[in-house]
């Protein structure tokens, strides 16, 4: 069958990658690539033992072309729920996800992996519908105009849809929602008590206070597949710490997002009736010093865009020295504030190849 045969060279050229790189002996690879030859040819797929799990999780993130982030990728702390077998098992093992990378603000870049896609019978395949574990609703109103996070109205439709009940505030966390096969999705109210979240405080303007802007500590994303080895993990939340331009160059300050740029710049009294006062520009480094500050006061783990721009150079000098190809998309991995005074802009030959062990996008379930 054609796709067993893609399963077969990925898995292969991967178990040859994994042990390359962790210098284990010849002889016991030539032995676990005839097993997992074996197994694909007998049933269709094979198992990654515990430890090519955690390497696939590491060298995916090392590997993904869009993340800044990628300086810290050995250090990911790997969490195998691959025996979760019911969508309470699943919701549980969530909710330890978001407690243990939470940390109390000290942030760990994790990974909680259920059991992957089954090659043999496709029909019981784990999805997440949620686009991260934590995140606010948005709620469309009659009149068209939206309340909350604009990003989340079809899914909170869906939440909706299921008999979820949102208060209707601009930052209702959402359910979880987690569907397994074809049957009907189930939704999970999260621990208020696990999840949490900073109020925006600007360290030298009273009036920024009071406009009661809030983001929630860390992002999980839960949408994404890992791919290793020709094996789909449709179900792997993983999390590292914000860089504080996504909060306040973005998810606050979008148009089509929060859009608060100009009740931020009301609060500074910049002049809103002409764009040259670049009262725009001004809002955005208020609101982003707003939101490293508030963070750091609350002691949550945070980077700047600079010094993540910093450590995004010295991870692509560390991979070149080791004799990788760093797999990069500029036009991500440029910050979406000073971009041209991070080192990143200067970056003239950044390219991207598929290549794999991989975070991907899947098609949206619902
Ligand atoms: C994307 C930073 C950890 C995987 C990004 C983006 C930033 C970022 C700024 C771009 C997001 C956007 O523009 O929406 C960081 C920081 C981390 C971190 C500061 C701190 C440790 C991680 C970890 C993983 C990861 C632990 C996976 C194990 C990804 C992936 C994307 C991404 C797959 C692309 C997301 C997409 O396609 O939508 N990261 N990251 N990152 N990061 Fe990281
Ligand atoms: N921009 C999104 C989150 C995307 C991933 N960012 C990270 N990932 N920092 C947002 O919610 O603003 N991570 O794994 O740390």
């Amino acid at each position: 069958v054609v796709n067993d045969i893609s399963i077969e060279e990925e898995a292969l050229s991967f178990i040859r990658l994994f042990y390359e790189e962790t210098g284990r002996s010849a002889s016991e690879m030539i032995h676990r690539l005839e097993y997992v030859r074996a197994s694909v040819g007998e049933t269709g797929t094979y198992s990654h033992t515990s430890e090519e799990l955690t390497f696939g999780a590491k060298v995916a993130w090392r590997n993904n072309a869009k993340c800044i982030g990628r300086l810290f990728w050995d250090s990911l702390e790997v969490i195998d729920r691959r025996q979760a077998r019911t969508e309470d098992d699943i919701a549980e093992a969530s909710f330890a996800h978001i407690a243990f990378a939470t940390n109390e603000g000290r942030v760990r870049p994790t990974i909680t992996v259920f059991r992957p896609e089954n090659h043999g019978s496709g029909d019981e395949t784990i999805r997440i519908w949620n686009h991260q574990l934590v995140r606010y609703a948005g709620y469309r109103k009659e009149d068209g105009s939206i309340i909350g996070d604009p990003a989340s109205v079809d899914f909170t439709e869906q939440c909706l849809r299921l008999g979820w009940k949102g208060k209707g505030t601009k930052y209702d966390v959402l359910p979880l929602v987690v569907r397994i096969g074809d049957r009907e999705p189930r939704l999970f109210e999260l621990p208020a008590i696990l999840v949490k979240e900073v109020e925006l405080v600007h360290p030298n303007n009273r009036s920024f206070d009071e406009l009661g802007l809030r983001w929630y500590g860390v992002p999980i994303l839960s949408d994404m597949a890992l791919e290793i080895g020709g094996i789909r993990y449709t179900a792997a939340p993983f999390n590292g710490w914000y860089m504080g331009t996504e909060i306040g160059a973005r998810n606050l300050a979008d148009a089509d997002r929060y859009n608060e740029l100009p009740r931020v710049a009301d609060a500074f009294g910049f002049d809103r009736s002409t764009n040259a006062s670049l009262w725009k520009d001004r809002a955005l480094v208020e609101l982003n010093a707003a939101v490293i500050h508030s963070y750091k006061a609350n002691g949550f783990s945070i980077v700047d865009h600079h010094t993540a721009a910093e450590q995004f150079m010295r991870f692509a000098k560390r991979e070149q020295d080791n004799g990788r190809d760093v797999n990069a998309r500029w036009s991500w991995l440029v910050p979406p504030m000073s971009p041209a005074a991070t080192p990143v802009w200067h970056q003239a030959e950044l390219t991207e190849k598929r290549v794999r062990p991989d975070y991907v996008a899947q098609s949206r379930p619902y």
